[in-house]
């Protein structure tokens, strides 16, 4: 049948389909009616099953006992919490309770930062949505929950074959007491690109419809100008602004005078004047020591008058000790991740920093108990990720040195390692603080991390210092990436970019002046729909799905292909989803609310002359057969 010929077909094998590719070879689809979406996953599983997925492929499977983890009891109705707040007295009430209460108020990272940078943001839906109810009921005073944007939205589709706005609409509804936080990279969007300004308007509006309560907006460069956009839109819709400063630098260290307090402070104002409702303190590579911590939260509250909301990563072991003298000198909210998804390059860990304030006057108000519950369950959570563990085992004062964000490190060093240079990091790492000084010592955050990793990694692997790539008689080919950042694509950085090695890397070109989205035309969004409509055979396009191919058209698109084939495969448990299921295995798959599917494998059938394995399936009690491609 038409499954069978798709995934024999090359271009499929190659992964390099795309819907054109199904519009164009209409004849593997003549049988499309009949399948319906629980022979996909029935499908799904067996091919997983017979071949691995790709994903996890030469990595043990995790000695996990639980395939789908029990959240913890909830002990009460969920109590109004700061989402009631939002909804009854709005945004900028939100910003004045804020500064006005005494207790140091907590995020939890666990659903976006701490996988992001301690899994390659692999964390399924399902592990997230299973446990929000024990959130709102047992944890109501948190601060907000963040779970959504930075690398969250692509990686869903692309790696997980998610929709990601599904995924904020399960959450949301499940935890109605507190708000959700998003990171949002201003005129980046969820990318890697700046986009029109029309798409950053039309993409803030629907995350703010589908659920987000609280934006942190930031730009790569630190260039508040081009923050405007994302902080007029988040302040039109409704929703709380945290206009965020990224961190970088020392501010104790007269060495590096660029990111003195002034900086800070004037930026801080600047972010008030533009319309913030809080100042985010983004800290993304976890280099704010704990005396500068304390400096710079005493400026920044004494000077700026906005409630500030501090957020770090322990990449250095230090980060609970920089919490801890933020508080003392009286940030408002802090970030932190789960027991079991914290520490490293993730975020301080919220038990201990709940610990460590009790009975003082910053204690947090969070159930401890509670929170153990909920960290046990992220414990056998983490279990079925193990293939995307980075191996990093301890922390590092290294970071002061390279200053990679939390959420690149593990990701450049798995680069790092396909480049055949694991044995070179630390390499790696020296590179990438020698390119940060001859771009003029930057901000590093996504995107501009990225091509600061893209040149490091070109440098170490062609054996080139940086007086080679300066020295006028060579001729170093620099990363596309790079060459658009010089062309000014990203943006200005503070003091502009160094002229000598700008000019070489334009070699005569001109960089663009002024802020790169006000050159970009507006996108037709009512053509753009038609478009897509068009490229998937007529299927409605909804504002959603319209916003996530105007991020990422190839990979939206990619993703819809692999849905007619696979249905929808997020309710399956994670352990079935990366490594298919056991002779003898039992699992359920709720594929809508209240329609459950109960799957057994009975047995995996020979491969057949034709290269088939035949898979027996039961499916609510009836046998199901299945035939897989095996490519073993
Ligand atoms: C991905 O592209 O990584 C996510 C989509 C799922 C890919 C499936 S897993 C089973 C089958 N085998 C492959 O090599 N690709 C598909
Ligand atoms: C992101 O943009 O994804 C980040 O986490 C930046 O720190
Ligand atoms: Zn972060």
């Amino acid at each position: 049948d038409f499954v069978i010929n798709l995934l024999k077909h090359p271009t499929f094998l190659n992964d390099t389909y795309t819907t054109k590719f199904i519009d164009t070879t209409p004849d593997l689809f003549q049988f499309r009616k009949r399948r319906d979406r629980a022979t996909k996953i029935l499908t799904y599983i067996g091919d997983v099953t017979v071949n691995g997925h790709p994903e996890t492929a030469g990595t043990p499977k995790p000695a996990a006992e639980v395939t789908l983890p029990e959240p913890p009891a909830l002990r009460a109705d969920p109590a109004p919490g700061t989402r009631q707040m939002l909804e009854e007295k709005g945004a900028q009430a939100v910003a004045d309770w804020m500064a006005a209460q005494k207790q140091l108020l907590i995020t939890d990272t666990t659903m976006r930062d701490a996988h992001q940078s301690l899994l390659a943001t692999r964390m399924r839906s399902i592990d997230m949505v299973r446990v929000a109810p024990a959130y709102a009921a047992n944890l109501p005073q948190l601060f907000s929950v963040e779970c959504w944007g930075g690398a969250t939205f692509d990686v869903a589709y692309r790696f997980l074959q998610e929709c990601p706005w599904q995924r904020l609409r399960d959450i949301r509804e499940r935890m109605p007491n507190l708000m959700t936080q998003m990171l949002f990279r201003s005129s980046n969007g969820v990318g890697y690109t700046v986009y029109p300004d029309n798409v950053v308007r039309a993409f803030i509006k629907q995350a703010a419809e589908t659920g987000i309560d609280v934006f942190r907006v930031f730009d790569a460069l630190n260039w508040t100008e081009q923050m405007r956009v994302a902080i007029d839109s988040v302040v039109e819709s409704g929703k709380i602004c945290e206009a965020s400063i990224c961190y970088t630098g020392d501010v104790t260290d007269p060495a590096r005078s660029k990111y003195d307090l002034k900086y800070y402070v004037d930026m801080g104002k600047q972010l008030r004047d533009a319309g913030a409702h809080i100042l985010g303190l983004k800290d993304m590579a976890g280099l704010l020591k704990p005396t500068a911590a304390g400096m710079l939260v005493r400026a920044l509250k004494e000077e700026v008058g906005l409630p500030i909301h501090f957020h770090t990563h322990d990449t250095s072991g230090m980060g609970g000790a920089s919490i801890l003298a933020a508080a003392a000198a009286g940030v408002d909210a802090v970030d932190c991740a789960m027991d079991a998804l914290s520490g490293n390059t993730s975020q301080p860990t919220l038990g201990s920093v709940v610990e460590a304030l009790a009975r003082t006057d910053r204690d947090t108000g969070l159930d401890i108990g509670a929170i153990r519950e909920i960290s046990n369950y992220w414990e056998r959570v983490r279990e079925n990720y193990a293939a995307f563990e980075s191996g990093q085992q301890s922390p590092a004062s290294e970071v002061y040195l390279h200053e990679m964000p939390g959420g690149q490190f593990t990701n450049l060093k798995a680069q790092a390692k396909s480049m055949g240079l694991d044995d070179r990091w630390h390499e790696v790492a020296q590179t990438y603080a020698d390119v940060n000084a001859m771009f003029g010592d930057i901000v590093k955050v996504t995107p501009s991390s990225k091509v600061v990793g893209d040149m490091a990694l070109m440098m170490v692997s062609q054996g080139l210092t940086t007086r080679d790539v300066l020295d006028p008689k060579r001729d170093v080919s620099f990363p596309d990436s790079v060459i658009d950042m010089m062309r000014g694509k990203l943006g200005q950085p503070p003091g502009g970019w160094p002229e000598a090695i700008q000019k070489r890397i334009l070699k005569g070109e001109k960089p663009i002046e002024g802020r790169p989205g006000a050159q970009l035309k507006p996108v037709d969004l009512e053509a753009t729909r038609q478009e897509v409509s068009d490229e998937l055979e007529g299927l409605a396009v909804d504002d959603e799905d319209l916003n996530s191919y105007l991020m990422y058209p190839k990979v939206y698109l990619d993703y819809m292909g692999r849905r007619r084939i696979y249905g929808p495969v997020r309710s399956l448990p994670t352990r079935t989803f990366f490594y298919g299921m056991e002779p003898g295995e039992e699992i359920t798959a709720e594929i809508d609310p209240g329609k459950t599917l109960e799957i057994r494998l009975q047995a995996v059938g020979e491969t057949d002359e034709s290269g088939d394995a035949k898979i027996f399936f039961e499916l609510n009690g009836q046998p199901r057969v299945v035939r897989v491609p095996d490519r073993k």
